[in-house]
């Protein structure tokens, strides 16, 4: 080495490093700048430079010296990077597991309790035909009573006999479909859950929604039977000691109709002071015993049998259970993660 130009040496060395095939930061610190390393011996041909030449050397020295120990320390920063990646005492990234939404499970909790008492769970389409929806339940074409439920029309060709196409605006649809698919043979004891729709939206109201609907038809059924499902429901969904009541109302579906209330969880059922029913009672859905004609279209003989009928939106229903302060159940569905994840 001392043979050679050392200037030329410091030249060649800043070239070298460039070109290093060995990437370890700790031997190359051995090879360059330990005891015997070669930053060493080069620096010590200082002797053999001529004066004139000494400043220059100095300063090719000095590049040679920080290129060296800037090499080094990002090799040491990749490899304690590297290091860090696969250290395997680091505890695991948990990964995000989801779960059922809330209203699926409310559906999956009041469906296992209808069928706990013989219920048949079913499902009917959520976009039907007029006849379904309307016209089978005593609702004929023009009938101001089809007004007030907000329907969305599909806009396709209507059939000759069964009427426009529309998107169901309740579960109701359900009764004269399951009376045909048990061809008109009670007894009759169907859940039906579906996905419901209707022009609204507010606190209350959302455009889709869930609806689930009872119906039974036997020989001598009556209000009685309806009001022990509806004490049944109560107990088992919101807990003991909750009672239901039912309030005259008129749908055209049902004859006598109702309106269904559940005791409130909060004063239970006093009212008194209370901010969150303000009478003692929350408002569910509807009920009644079926219409005559509502049998006579699904083919069963309203002088042998009678039949109850409920519906009522599963949002609604959920929102009003102990523990949940849901004030707005639009929420539901509005893909807030910090909202849904709470369930
Ligand atoms: C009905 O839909 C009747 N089919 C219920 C029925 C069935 C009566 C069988 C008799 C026999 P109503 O329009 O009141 O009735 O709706 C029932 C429930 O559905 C309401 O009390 C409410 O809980 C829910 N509901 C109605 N519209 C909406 C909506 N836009 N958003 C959320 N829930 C709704």
């Amino acid at each position: 080495m001392s043979q050679q130009d050392p200037l030329q040496l410091c030249k060649d060395l800043l070239i070298q490093i460039d070109q290093e095939l060995d990437q370890n930061a700790e031997s190359l610190r051995i090879k360059y700048l330990g005891k015997n390393g070669l930053f060493k011996n080069v620096s010590a041909l200082i002797k053999n430079v001529p004066n004139e030449q000494k400043k220059a050397f100095g300063q090719e020295l000095n590049q040679l010296k920080n290129k060296l120990e800037n090499k080094i320390a990002d090799l040491e920063s990749q490899q304690k990077q590297t290091k860090e990646k696969i250290d395997l005492t680091l505890p695991g990234k948990k990964h995000q597991v989801g779960h059922i939404h809330p209203i699926s499970q409310a559906i999956e909790e009041i469906s296992q309790i209808f069928e706990k008492i013989g219920f048949n769970r079913v499902r009917y389409p959520e976009v039907d035909w007029d006849y379904y929806v309307f016209e089978a339940l005593n609702m004929p074409k023009n009938h101001p009573a089809r007004d007030e439920w907000e329907t969305f029309f599909v806009d396709t060709q209507p059939d000759p006999k069964m009427g426009k196409m529309v998107m169901t605006t309740h579960t109701s649809n359900g009764q004269v479909r399951e009376m045909e698919r048990l061809k008109s043979k009670p007894p009759i004891r169907m859940i039906n859950v579906a996905r419901t729709y209707r022009r609204q939206s507010d606190a209350t109201h959302t455009q889709m929604f869930h609806q689930f609907e009872g119906l039974v038809i036997d020989k001598g059924i009556n209000i009685q039977h309806l009001k022990g499902t509806l004490d049944y429901f109560a107990e088992s969904f919101y807990g003991p000691g909750t009672k239901s009541r039912i309030r005259p109302f008129h749908f055209k579906f049902t004859e006598p109709s109702f309106e269904v209330d559940f005791s409130c969880h909060i004063c239970g059922g006093t009212g008194k002071n209370c901010r969150f029913c303000k009478s003692g009672w929350h408002e569910v859905g509807g009920a009644g015993m079926v219409h005559p004609n509502v049998l006579k279209a699904g083919g069963i003989d309203p002088d042998i049998y009678t039949g109850f009928a409920f519906g009522w939106g599963v949002e609604r229903t959920y929102t009003l259970k102990k523990g949940l302060n849901i004030d707005d159940i639009r929420l539901f569905y509005s893909g807030n993660l910090e909202f849904l994840e709470q369930f």
